[in-house]
């Protein structure tokens, strides 16, 4: 069904934002800027960006009755066929933009959506856009979006917002209760798969769009992982092994970039997805220090981990794109301020053993020392031991083997369990 509404000619968008009620002027340009970007993506050429200040949003039009006039005479000058607003539109202010305007009218939600449809490659990643979708229009269908329903194509309109216009809301309720049950299975399934490596130290690549992560990923793993200069080229996760020269391992899991107004559905819909990065010991914050707001994005990906109760994984900043950056002093003084930090470029793979270092004192951190007493004849015991725990000394006293290890806490708790059962001495400190 998605394919059938792809654009074959790039339609032409107005941009829209308002500066002085949330965010000051410069701020809304540089929104603004990542709109087109996004608005690039969709498969859009954007013709004109209109910014205005205003102390108070319109509950009815959003910009005003007379800024949403000569909006109008714009659009219709520049041939504009979409308008899409920066802020999130109620579903009144659609309405009555789409009837005064008389062109399609979307907001950042909708685009970021139609991007996500347009991308999504598995079935998982399908079912949970589309049942974000459906969470977004269902307050929305009104006549106007019937009215609108009739120009076929475009960005805004791919996905389930087309056939389902007619569809009263009942139907609608149903097929996300039907979405929500594929999604319970394929969440199932995923657990199933992640029980399996749950004795294994997991860090997982978090931070905005397009800073660089599955670079990273490919950078660290040989994961082959697609890559491009584009918002939201990665929707699925990825688990790799990565290896340490001491012999250790990890595994490294590449998820969906955040972005500033991540539509809430969305991120509902994609927990499963990100299942893996709530399950990580660490999370490798990534950004992008050569983009001119990186901080505006550390506080969004921060609040976007926030709101996955994820404030208790420690973290890791890994400022990358640094061969491309202008202002070197911006490197001391971020080192300070987001201890701890390591500078990288992922692309030219510059200052990745610095990394990967970093990455394992934290896995060392988090590790137990044991010293387990036992039979020097029980080989079987041993041999179990050596596999679950790095050995870092053995000596003997009569009959008895004393050895000194490491081990994950994930795995020092499975020590203990046999150490019950077969009766050896252990003793647990922190690492
Ligand atoms: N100059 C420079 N560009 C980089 C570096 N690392 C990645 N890039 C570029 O940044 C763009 C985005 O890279 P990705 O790895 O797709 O970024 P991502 O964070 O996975 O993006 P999403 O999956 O869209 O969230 C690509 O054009 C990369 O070539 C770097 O160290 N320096
Ligand atoms: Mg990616």
């Amino acid at each position: 069904m998605l394919e059938e509404l792809k654009t074959v000619e790039k339609e032409r968008a107005i941009l829209v934002g308002v500066s002085g009620v949330h965010a000051d002027r410069w701020e809304t340009e540089e929104h603004l800027n990542e709109l087109e970007q996004l608005a690039d993506t969709a498969g859009a050429q954007v013709v004109d960006t209109i910014v205005q200040d205003r102390k108070k949003l319109d509950s009815a039009y959003y910009i005003g009755r007379g800024k949403a006039e000569y909006l109008s005479h714009v659009a219709q000058e520049l041939k504009a066929q979409v308008i899409i607003f920066d802020d999130d539109l109620t579903p009144a202010q659609t309405k009555n933009l789409s009837n005064l305007l008389d062109k399609k009218v979307i907001d950042r939600s909708a685009l970021i959506l139609d991007i996500f449809a347009n991308r999504a490659q598995t079935r998982e990643a399908r079912t949970q856009v589309e049942l974000a979708q459906l969470h977004y229009s269902l307050p929305r269908l009104t006549r106007a979006w019937t009215h609108l329903s009739r120009q076929v194509g475009g960005i805004g309109t791919r996905g389930p917002g087309e056939t389902q216009l007619e569809v009263d809301r009942r139907l609608i309720r149903r097929r996300i209760q039907n979405l929500e049950q594929d999604l319970e299975k394929i969440e199932k399934q995923r657990k199933l798969r992640r029980r399996n490596r749950s004795d294994v130290y997991k860090a997982a690549l978090v931070g905005y769009t397009n800073v660089g992560k599955s670079t990273l990923l490919n950078a660290l793993t040989d994961a082959g992982v697609f890559v491009e200069n584009r918002l939201f080229a990665t929707l699925d996760a990825t688990v790799r092994e990565m290896q340490f020269s001491d012999g250790k391992s990890a595994v490294l899991i590449d998820t969906v970039g955040f972005i500033r107004k991540l539509p809430h559905h969305l991120v509902a819909s994609f927990r499963s997805t990100l299942e893996e990065t709530l399950a990580a010991d660490l999370l490798l914050h990534q950004v992008d220090i050569s983009h001119p707001d990186f901080e505006g994005q550390i506080k969004t990906v921060r609040s976007v981990l926030h709101d996955l109760e994820l404030d208790d994984t420690p973290v890791l900043y890994v400022f990358n794109k640094i061969d491309v950056l202008e202002n070197k002093n911006l490197i001391h003084a971020m080192r300070e301020k987001y201890a701890p930090a390591v500078f990288i470029s992922a692309d030219r793979q510059m200052f990745l053993d610095d990394l990967k270092e970093k990455i394992n004192n934290f896995i060392r951190a988090g590790e137990k020392v044991i010293r387990f007493t036992l039979d020097a004849a029980d080989g079987e015991s041993m041999a179990k031991i050596y596999t679950l725990a790095e050995v870092t000394e053995r000596t003997y006293e009569n009959d008895k083997v004393i050895l000194w290890s490491r081990a994950s806490v994930a795995n020092a708790e499975k020590l203990k369990y046999f150490a019950d059962l077969k009766g050896w001495s252990i003793e647990t400190m922190a690492g």
